[in-house]
């Protein structure tokens, strides 16, 4: 049952797009009431809007590098989607992007670096950066490998070239593995779907780097894991507040404070919301409510877009939003190239 396998990659590529471009207005807001929340997607109904066309920014950038990487390579090029990383920031460097994650574009476009991760490794004294921008632009590669072990490999390897901080690639990680499972339409059965992710979660932060990490941030072992059942507890709840919401699980840029937290977005609004329009349907409801939560809006609204839209598929999207969208239109035809090799991927075996 569910959309058809092509509607859902469609609906993955144009929803992780959506949720940036629709999301960026209210990226950095501390509180954002709904009522702005509403206005805001009122608009994109109208046929003229002053404000013209929703730019995307670094979450799309990125993502159009790593899916461009894919399709052209057909295979994962850690060489080739480093090139990529480094043109895009220096045709368009002004797409928003983290303070650090700069520094790592600069190094990338050097002719003389052999080794593509070590500019990574250098970031924030050598830790590694753990900010969300390798889990926004990891969609690709659940819609690229229908084995979950190579959606787990280059999901992780992709998410290095920017981000080697265990909790940043394990996010990236956690993010391509809910994509993959929505898109089998696991989201059938919620309690299973959540079940999935902490038990996929427990073997990938059972290692000694992830543990090394999680001691020197100040955050428990398995914190993941940790996060994931806190949005299994909000699961079982009646109701959830907003508060609650940003305080226990996060908003912010570290892709602890915001992978989850899409998660949790895309599981809550499966239900009707109190707030929410009756005449939006389970797509739309998730984008609402990440924008709702503040903070990260763009990056929370682009991992939970690409979540639902496999859920829900394209048809679920809506035309008028899309419309005001830069790159919705290319994200589409992208996503019926990447379901060719998805189905490729799938005969070799
Ligand atoms: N950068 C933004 N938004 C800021 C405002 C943009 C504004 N619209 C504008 O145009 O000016 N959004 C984008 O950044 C996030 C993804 O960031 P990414 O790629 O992870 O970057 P970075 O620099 O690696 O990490 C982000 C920040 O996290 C902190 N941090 C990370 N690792 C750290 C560590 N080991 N120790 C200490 N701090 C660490 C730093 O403050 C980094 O700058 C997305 O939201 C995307 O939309
Ligand atoms: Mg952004
Ligand atoms: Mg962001």
């Amino acid at each position: 049952g569910g959309p058809a396998l092509l509607s859902r990659f469609r609906g993955a590529l144009v929803g992780a797009v959506l949720g940036d471009c629709v999301g960026g207005e209210f990226e950095g807001a501390e509180e954002v009431p709904l009522e702005r929340v509403l206005q805001h997607l009122s608009a994109l109904e109208r046929e003229e809007r002053g404000e013209g066309i929703l730019q995307y920014s670094d979450d799309t950038a990125m993502t159009r590098c790593v899916v461009q990487s894919l399709l052209t390579r057909g295979v994962f090029d850690q060489q080739d989607l480093a090139r990529r990383f480094a043109e895009e920031y220096r045709s368009a460097p002004g797409r928003g992007y983290g303070s650090g994650v700069v520094q790592v574009l600069q190094k990338l476009a050097s002719p003389r670096l052999s080794d593509v991760f070590q500019p990574a490794r250098a970031q924030f004294g050598g830790r590694g950066s753990f900010g969300n921008g390798g889990a926004m632009r990891s969609a690709p590669f659940a819609l690229a490998f229908s084995d979950p072990a190579q959606v787990k490999k280059y999901s992780r390897l992709g998410a290095m070239l920017t981000h080697y901080c265990s909790l940043g690639y394990n996010g990236a990680v956690l993010q391509a593995l809910a994509v993959h499972l929505a898109l089998q339409g696991a989201l059938e059965v919620p309690q299973a779907f959540i079940n999935s992710l902490i038990s996929e979660m427990e073997d990938i932060e059972a290692e000694d780097q992830a543990f090394s990490d999680a001691r020197a941030l100040n955050e428990p072992e398995f914190p993941f894991c940790t996060r994931l059942r806190r949005v299994k507890e909000f699961m079982e709840r009646s109701s959830v507040s907003i508060e609650e919401v940003t305080s226990e699980l996060g908003n912010g840029i570290a892709a602890l404070h915001s992978v989850p937290t899409a998660i949790f977005c895309v599981l809550h609004c499966l239900e009707p919301q109190p707030g929410l329009p009756d005449c939006y349907g389970g797509f739309e409801r998730t984008v609402a409510y990440c924008l709702a939560l503040g903070g990260d809006t763009d990056t929370i609204a682009c991992m939970a877009g690409a979540i639902a839209g496999a859920h829900y598929g394209i048809e679920a999207v809506p035309p008028a939003w899309q419309r005001w969208c830069e790159g919705a239109e290319e994200a589409e035809v992208w996503a019926e190239h990447l379901h060719q090799l998805y189905l490729r991927s799938l005969q070799r075996g």
